[in-house]
């Protein structure tokens, strides 16, 4: 039997070849390359079909004699080059179809693979995560990743608009400073290293020289949660901007949250569809709901919590029930928030912050910052910090820091959401969590 095997790639000039959503009618006649994976496979005898994948969806392939049986000892799944004239077809779901006249065998795949990835057998989330490279095969996953591709366009499109300057500030720090989360530490040269937690420090001290920043990153947390929406590893939109409040920043949430669904129903309306996802948001304002009527909300409901204590789990999925799309929870009390959030003037006990709520999911968290560096200070020994640890962040802030204000939105948390995914691990590529360190 003729083997399909190609000897090299460069025989075909395979830059010329046409995608399968960009045939049609009218190319009827005209002879085509086309290149893809084998997904299906139906032998009828003296005639045979093949349905081929590439990134923008499948094509038909119709193939008779020699190449039938040829194609027989072909695995699924394996990468083929087709070329052929473009006839008009019986099947439903083609507009029309390759008459094969010349088959390249590129790539062959093994038999069995370890997950079926047009997703008809399903497997379980361990077993594609296992084989997440496969998995992506599955256009509903590859989707996936296609929109948190476009979403990160749409929200760097979105804070140029608004003169934000995107940085990059140092993932390897030297001291576990900001308090709150667990750090990784590792040996650097004959230091002491962390990764970092979050960008907090560096972009607060960048409003001093350049207004407003933002940066598009992954942080690392060693937090043994084991839940669906926190990772070791996430990434993270942040923003810090001089001489606006909390409530300015709630504003810019507002604008980018609601105009990047809005701007999904409207330029990615298949997507949405096939996430099964509804939240068609037609409101110009996400409702803000202080911290205080929370706690009131909750006792209607039987939940009691004392002024000052963190709104627990199952207090979030209460409230998600009240409100069941985007709130924030503003004005939390002073002492649950970090050291670098500012309190009311008149009512210390209460703090310039929100976070982001979508349903029982935290999606953005934020707040007025201390500028003055004596009280900034104060707050670290308040909060049992050291500020000698601090040093080279206090001395920022004797050099003209601006009154300044930002926000951390956790961007897989964002794309749960969107793509309507009830554990974090769907939208994230290669996961990290307690339990997962590889692939
Ligand atoms: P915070 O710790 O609330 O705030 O983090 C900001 C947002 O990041 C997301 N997030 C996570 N996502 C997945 N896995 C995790 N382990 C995880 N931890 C946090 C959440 C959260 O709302 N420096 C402040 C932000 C600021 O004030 O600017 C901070 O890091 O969606």
């Amino acid at each position: 039997m003729k083997s399909l095997e190609s000897e090299s790639i460069q025989n075909e000039n395979t830059m010329s070849r046409i995608f399968a959503s960009s045939i049609s009618k009218d190319h009827i006649g005209q002879n085509l390359t086309l290149i893809g994976w084998i997904e299906d496979f139906r032998d009828m005898g003296k005639i045979g079909f093949i349905s081929v994948r590439d990134m923008t969806g499948n094509f038909q392939g119709v193939l008779t004699g020699e190449l039938l049986s040829t194609l027989r000892d072909v695995p699924r799944q394996s990468v083929i080059l087709v070329k052929g004239t473009i006839q008009e077809t019986k099947a439903e779901n083609f507009q029309v179809e390759v008459k094969v006249e010349k088959i390249e065998l590129l790539s062959k795949a093994t038999n069995p693979l370890p997950i079926d990835p047009t997703g008809r057998v399903k497997s379980s989330m361990d077993k594609r995560l296992d084989s997440r490279a496969l998995d992506l095969r599955n256009y509903k996953i590859s989707n996936i990743f296609k929109t948190r591709s476009y979403v990160l366009n749409l929200i760097r499109k979105f804070l140029y608009s608004r003169m934000f300057v995107e940085v990059n500030t140092p993932k390897i720090i030297g001291s576990a400073t900001e308090g709150g989360a667990d750090l990784f530490g590792f040996e650097y040269f004959s230091k002491k290293a962390y990764l970092a937690q979050s960008p907090q420090l560096y972009k607060e001290q960048l409003t001093l020289g350049l207004e407003r920043v933002f940066e598009i990153s992954s942080y690392f947390r060693a937090e043994p949660s084991h839940t669906v929406r926190h990772l070791s590893e996430f990434v993270s939109v942040d923003l810090e901007a001089a001489f606006l409040d909390y409530g300015d920043i709630m504003d810019i949430v507002q604008e980018l949250v609601i105009s990047t669904i809005n701007d999904l129903f409207v330029h990615r309306n298949k997507e949405m569809t096939l996430f099964e996802n509804k939240q068609e948001i037609l409101i110009d304002k996400i409702p803000r709901i202080t911290y205080q009527k929370c706690l009131e909300d909750l006792k209607s409901l039987g939940e009691k919590i004392e002024f000052g204590e963190d709104l627990s789990d199952p207090a979030l999925k209460k409230l998600g029930e009240i409100y069941p799309s985007f709130y924030f929870i503003t004005d939390w009390p002073t002492k649950l928030k970090p050291f670098y959030i500012l309190e009311h003037e008149k009512k210390p006990e209460l703090s310039r912050s929100f976070d982001l709520q979508y349903g029982y999911l935290e999606i953005v968290s934020g707040g007025t910052r201390e500028h003055h560096s004596e009280r900034l200070r104060n707050k670290l020994l308040e909060k049992g910090l050291d500020p000698k640890s601090f040093s080279d962040h206090l001395q920022t802030f004797e050099w003209g820091m601006p009154p300044h204000s930002g926000c951390g939105l956790g961007f897989d948390r964002l794309m749960m959401m969107i793509t309507n995914s009830t554990n974090i691990r769907e939208v994230v590529l290669y996961p990290r969590d307690t339990e997962r360190l590889s692939p």
